[in-house]
């Protein structure tokens, strides 16, 4: 098994949580100090940072949610001197103001050690050539991956997004053995190498792919289509970008890098903290972050955290794959309906992952509408063939998700593809209200 920092990776947890309580106790301190937001909201609730004394106190802080970080756009969250900044990532919200993160050259240090731990871990070095098709930018999925990938030796190309035709021949000129992007555009680059008759021509024998949901039945996609192993890697910009957890060669679960984050789990709900093994909202407190600290960050992330103990030896907590955002699951006429389920379906029955689901509102009733994408194969197909595949779909999709989607079986290539991160949902209930 190899470790990048074994002595942190596989602390004794007692000693771990030793480390976590005195880099709380300095955070929280800094944050009464420094962020105005942070201290009034401490005081109203009556804490302060001399009161935490255990880990066990964490649950007594506020929460931060994404609205705090719009109201104080651009850098009212900051808790050093912009002097100190050395670098801003930004995320784009769909309405609103982006968020905006800053990060010290410590901050920069800190993110690419807990990029190295997972490359390491899965076995990508010195020797390696890593294609980094994540973009950069404002986006943290680039150049989060990109210092991480250098201080580990690697041949790091930073391709970036878009271009799938120039991604192709760098692909195969330059030796790529290890593909970093979304997993929608490692299918997208699985398919294209296809269609190029590229399969079993490319060097690339492991691939770190994240920043959106996808499933085990994806991965597996995608392990056959480009011939390699897939490993997830999980991160929000609020909290760092790409590293907040990641997985090891066991792949049962992300471990979360615990020494540089405490996680809990909430009920959305009641908001209050859930044991490790339940179902809840995921929410991360930084401890070493010193341009952008986080206290009790909400991430509107479903998951599971897992403390029993890894085969691999890192004793970090491991959470599961996110389940899908609590504002991400649609409720389509009463009924909780995630993207996840609906690719789950589709794979199963033999279909890749590119669909799309339209919903709508007539007369006051929501509709609801799956496109699906048939194969080249089944182009010159009857219309019976077709009525049939389209009725085995919808009961598919009815007993799992307990409501009938419209199913339209739609042209192979006619769903845009994505070079980041996929757009599956297109509801467009809003515009009746
Ligand atoms: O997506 C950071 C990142 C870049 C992660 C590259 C991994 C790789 P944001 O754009 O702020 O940051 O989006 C964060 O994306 O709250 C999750 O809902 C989702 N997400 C990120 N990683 C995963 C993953 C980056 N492995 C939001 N599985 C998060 C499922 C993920 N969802």
């Amino acid at each position: 098994m190899k470790f990048w920092n074994r002595e942190k990776e596989t602390m004794p947890r007692e000693e771990l949580e030793k480390l976590q309580l005195s880099r709380l106790r300095e955070t929280v301190k800094r944050v009464y100090e420094k962020v105005p937001i942070y201290r009034e909201r401490m005081d109203a609730a009556g804490i302060r940072p001399e009161d935490v004394r255990s880990l066990s106190d964490l649950s007594r802080l506020p929460f931060t949610v994404k609205k705090d970080l719009r109201d104080t756009y651009p850098y009212g969250m900051f808790a050093v001197p912009m002097t100190d900044v050395v670098r801003l990532h930004a995320s784009s919200g769909t309405t609103g103001k982006p968020i905006v993160v800053g990060y010290t050259q410590k901050d920069l240090d800190d993110w690419s050690e807990m990029i190295a731990r997972q490359l390491t871990a899965v076995g990508i070095g010195k020797d390696d050539f890593i294609h980094v098709a994540f973009g950069y930018g404002l986006f943290t999925g680039g150049f989060g991956i990109h210092t991480g990938a250098e201080k580990v030796g690697a041949t790091v190309i930073p391709v970036s997004t878009g271009n799938t035709a120039r991604q192709l021949s760098i692909l195969t000129d330059f030796g790529s053995t290890a593909l970093c992007c979304t997993p929608s555009y490692a299918m997208y680059l699985a398919e294209s190498a296809k269609n190029a008759g590229l399969t079993g021509k490319l060097s690339l024998r492991a691939g770190i792919f994240g920043a959106e949901p996808w499933t085990e039945e994806m991965r597996r996609e995608i392990e056959a289509g480009l011939g390699i192993k897939a490993y997830d890697i999980y991160g929000l910009t609020e909290v760092m970008g790409p590293g907040v957890s990641y997985e090891c060669p066991e792949q049962k679960g992300m471990h979360v890098n615990e020494d540089y984050f405490i996680v809990e789990v909430i009920d959305p709900e009641t908001e209050q903290p859930l044991p490790y093994g339940e179902k809840g909202e995921l929410v991360f407190t930084s401890l070493c972050k010193e341009a952008f600290p986080v206290v009790r960050y909400r991430t509107r992330d479903i998951g599971r955290v897992s403390c029993e103990k890894c085969a691999c030896g890192r004793t970090f907590v491991r959470m599961s794959k996110p389940m899908g955002r609590t504002d991400d699951m649609l409720i389509i006429r009463g009924v909780n309906v995630f993207p996840s389920q609906i690719e789950t379906v589709l794979i199963n029955l033999g279909y890749k992952p590119n669909y799309q689901i339209i919903v709508d509102r007539k007369n006051n009733l929501d509709t609801f509408e799956i496109k699906v994408e048939i194969g080249e194969e089944n182009f010159d197909d009857t219309v019976t063939a077709l009525v049939r595949k389209e009725k085995e779909i919808t009961a598919a999709m009815q007993s799992i998700l307990g409501i009938q989607p419209k199913i339209t079986l739609v042209n192979p290539r006619s769903i845009e593809r994505s070079e980041g991160k996929a757009k599956r949902v297109v509801d467009l209930r809003h515009l009746h209200d």
